[in-house]
């Protein structure tokens, strides 16, 4: 209790901590890519959030459907609980992914037509991208109930969350604010550059973040997502034997080695979280701290003095680390969002409602 007390105030001392949930595990393929130089966009000044429930982000707000559509976000998370673990952990990247890209506007989630060919789906190879099915299906329940009203950009931020409730056993629970809009451009190109890559180090990753307001916390505190979902062994082989240049763990290599291994030549997957892969928990600190991590962003975090304290703290005060994660979702849930005088409400989440 007195350490646990301990670890709160040198927390709040380091101003929250909260995590990055999400980034990584898009498993690139071809084993050895050529990082594209980015190019940041001007950093938006999200709200700071304080108390258990924070504040509305950037105009959002906690129960915006409430008169609007009562019951949507009910409608959502019964959507989600019906998945299984491995969709849930594709509702909590798909979140992540649309709101790194372009903002939280739901253009992760847009086909390509013969009017956008190549949209942000199709932007990076082997990007495995899950969950489509269970916001179409939300969508599609919401339209009948309440038709264009809910937004698809709220559909991805509900079900990010509830995946989040449901996979941590219902230990992270918080509100997320909503009233976003559906954005109507959506490119391949655009995917890269803004997407934290598998082999960034700190400074990347924090330009990377810092390129969407957050902060080392907040991407601390995200990275925690990688307590669940799987990843392609071409995103981190070149951290296992023979080539052996990283730190990771070596009984730990030789047996990701082992799984890695396919007499097919296919890249196979393996669980981010080895010990607790289907629970979205502080596991991944120990795993960190312990150097049985896949990624040489996830091994990064003990290499940079201002991420070390943060990725003890939270391997030290599991509910501290659930309350960071809530906040850095809903300030992650704030970037650059559309309001009705640039997006729409889309009538399917695939398609813009007028593609000429
Ligand atoms: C989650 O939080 C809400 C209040 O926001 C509360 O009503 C509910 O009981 C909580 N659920 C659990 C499982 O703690
Ligand atoms: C991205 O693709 C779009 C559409 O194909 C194109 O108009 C734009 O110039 C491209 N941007 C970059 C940076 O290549
Ligand atoms: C890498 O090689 C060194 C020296 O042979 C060895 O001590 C270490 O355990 C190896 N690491 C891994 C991950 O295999
Ligand atoms: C390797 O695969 C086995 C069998 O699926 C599994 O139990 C083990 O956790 C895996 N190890 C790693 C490091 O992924
Ligand atoms: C990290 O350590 C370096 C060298 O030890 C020092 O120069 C730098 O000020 C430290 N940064 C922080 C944020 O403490
Ligand atoms: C697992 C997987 O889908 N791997 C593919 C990644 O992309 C490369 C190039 O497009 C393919 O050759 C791999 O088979």
């Amino acid at each position: 209790m007195a350490a646990k007390l301990a670890v709160f105030t040198v927390l709040a001392l380091l101003g929250s901590v909260s995590c990055q949930a999400g980034y990584g595990g898009y498993g690139y393929g071809g084993g050895n890519p050529t990082p594209p130089t980015p190019t940041y966009p001007p950093a938006p000044s999200p709200p700071t959030p304080t108390g258990p429930s924070p504040p509305p982000t950037a105009g959002l707000r906690v129960g915006y459907y409430d008169d609007k559509c009562p019951g949507a976000e009910g409608i959502v998370r019964e959507a989600v609980r019906g998945a299984n673990d491995g969709i849930k952990a594709g509702l909590v990247r798909l979140f992540f992914h649309d709101c790194f890209v372009r903002g939280c506007d739901a253009s992760v989630l847009l086909q390509p037509t013969d009017a956008n060919p190549q949209p942000e789906m199709l932007g990076i190879p082997n990007l495995s991208l899950r969950g489509f099915g269970v916001i179409d299906a939300a969508k599609t329940t919401l339209e009948a109930t309440c038709p264009g009203v809910v937004s698809c950009a709220d559909i991805v931020a509900f079900a990010g969350r509830d995946a989040s409730y449901f996979l941590s056993g219902y230990a992270i629970n918080f509100t997320m604010p909503a009233g976003r809009y559906d954005g109507t451009v959506s490119l391949a190109n655009e995917t890269l550059p803004n997407l934290p890559p598998p082999f960034a180090d700190v400074p990347r990753l924090k330009a990377m973040f810092a390129a969407k307001g957050l902060d080392a916390v907040d991407m601390v505190a995200l990275s925690g997502a990688h307590s669940i979902g799987r990843s392609h062994c071409s995103s981190f082989s070149d951290r296992l034997p023979p080539s052996n240049t990283s730190d990771m763990d070596p009984a730990f290599a030789a047996e990701l080695q082992a799984n890695c291994t396919s007499p097919t030549g296919a890249d196979n997957t393996v669980a981010q979280d080895y010990k607790t892969p289907d629970q979205l928990d502080s596991q991944y600190y120990m795993n960190v701290i312990n150097h049985k991590v896949l990624f040489k962003s996830d091994a990064a975090l003990l290499k940079s003095n201002e991420t070390i304290p943060l990725v003890y703290a939270a391997a030290l005060s599991p509910k501290l680390w659930k309350y960071k994660f809530g906040q850095a979702m809903v300030k992650m849930g704030g970037v650059e969002v559309k309001t009705a005088a640039n997006g729409e409400i889309r009538k399917m989440c695939g398609f813009v409602n007028k593609p000429y």
